[in-house]
């Protein structure tokens, strides 16, 4: 399988500039192709997980793959995909995150400055001048066109700045940059969907500089859809970041298993290295045997592994099945933290009565029914059920001196942090 057939087989060509061209481009030596991503947030999300996998399977496939962190367009603010327009973030803030995505692509790639590179577009766009942007550049790009691209036509009505409509000029600079740059010879960008009008802008300010016969490629990757209608990305707490202090790998696993089965087979395509005879043997598995969630073991597995890595999921792992069995006594510190962190939680000064816990921490509405629960051994603390309406609930026997959890019932967890 040719690597343009195997991201057809796994549903990952959404838009393809110069298909056959590029084809055999492919087939004749390895093509530098790149994506950029803007430091918008503190952390990059599971949005963009997307391009980047795409990114590695290039490199694999033995390509040489630029990561292009927008530091001079994050001041911009790309229109795409946007009903209105984003906050501007000030320049030490926008410094900041690009800082923090850098360390995050480092997990994922490996600089070599010979088949994998880390650019920021800061590093010409900061300096140039705004004459030259609109002598050397602006003459270029024709109103119509721009009109015409999804990114304007959407926001003529809700509104569109001037600052925002000159987003695609930009991209088109970096693109047109890099593939001038003699050492980076870049020829291809790929990005999500919503980058296909930003990409065509590139392809066509190259032709209009270096030349119509240049020979440039884009592609871009499905917006990822959901078959219940949901946003993909997004959970009762909110954003899936990468940042595992933001969204901690029982998070992300806990996020991952709970794919539904018609998307399963989806996510592994797009995000897992798996070939094509296993994700087909867990397709099998899917419609056999669905209660296993073997495909969604093996999804979140794979992700992990990638994102947060091996000490981390299996830590996931642990924490999951832990809290699924309800048997949390080897559980650490740091596992019940991760594993209650969103749970309701109330704060205490010392020690606490369990029927007054209860009420306090809204598992029971009133010490009538808190003593009800405990009655009919519904209750326990740390994974020992409680019969004795008298039991305190202590510091001294909290995990770390720190946690307590209560269970009420099969699944409703509850924390008591116990203050020092
Ligand atoms: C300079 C900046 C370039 C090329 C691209 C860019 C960034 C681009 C953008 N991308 C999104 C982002 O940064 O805004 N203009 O949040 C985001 N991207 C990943 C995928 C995307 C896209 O990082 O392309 O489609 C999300 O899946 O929205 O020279």
């Amino acid at each position: 399988m040719s690597l343009l057939e195997e991201l057809r087989w796994r549903g990952l060509i959404h838009d393809i500039a110069n298909e056959d061209e590029l084809e055999k481009r492919l087939e004749e030596k390895p093509i530098t192709l790149y994506c950029g991503f803007d430091p918008t947030a503190e952390s990059m999300h599971i949005g963009s997980l997307l391009p980047i996998v795409t990114l590695m399977r290039f490199l694999k496939a033995g390509h040489r793959v630029i990561v292009l962190v927008g530091g001079g367009t994050g001041l911009i603010g790309d229109p795409s995909g946007k009903k209105s327009a984003r906050t501007m973030n000030d320049m030490e803030t926008v410094k900041q995150w690009s800082d923090a995505f850098r360390k995050q692509f480092s997990r994922f790639f490996t600089f070599d400055n010979k088949t994998c590179f880390l650019k920021d577009n800061y590093e010409w766009l900061g300096e140039m001048k705004a004459i030259d942007m609109w002598r050397n550049y602006g003459q270029h790009f024709n109103i119509n066109i721009m009109m015409a691209k999804e990114s304007v036509k959407s926001r003529l009505d809700s509104g569109l700045t001037y600052l925002e409509f000159s987003y695609m000029v930009m991209q088109s600079i970096d693109f047109l940059h890099m593939y001038l740059d003699k050492k980076l010879r870049c020829e291809m960008q790929i990005g999500g969907q919503d980058q296909w009008g930003n990409i065509t802008a590139g392809i066509d300010l190259i032709r209009k500089i270096a030349g119509p016969e240049a020979q440039v490629f884009g592609l871009t990757v499905p917006l990822i859809t959901k078959s219940d209608g949901t946003k993909f990305g997004k959970t009762e707490s909110g954003t899936v970041w990468l940042d595992e202090n933001l969204t901690t790998s029982y998070e992300l696993y806990q996020f991952l298993i709970n794919t539904a089965d018609a998307d399963v087979i989806k996510f592994l395509k797009y995000y897992t290295f798996l070939d094509k005879e296993e994700i087909g043997r867990l397709e099998e598995k899917v419609k056999t045997e669905p209660h296993l969630r073997e495909a969604q073991r093996a999804l979140a597995r794979e992700v992990l592994l990638l994102v947060h890595g091996e000490e981390a999921y299996l830590q996931a792992v642990k924490v999951s099945e832990s809290l699924f069995s309800g048997n949390i006594k080897d559980l650490s510190v740091d596992d019940i933290a991760m594993g209650f962190k969103d749970v309701p939680s109330v704060t205490v000064g010392g020690d606490i009565n369990i029927v007054e816990a209860l009420v306090a921490v809204k598992a029971a509405s009133s010490k009538r029914a808190a003593r009800e629960f405990i009655a009919n051994g519904a209750v326990s603390v740390n994974g020992d059920i409680i019969k004795d309406i008298d039991y305190v609930v202590t510091a001294d026997k909290a995990f770390g001196s720190a946690f307590s959890v209560i269970r009420r019932g099969k699944k409703n967890y509850f924390l008591i942090k116990h203050q020092k």
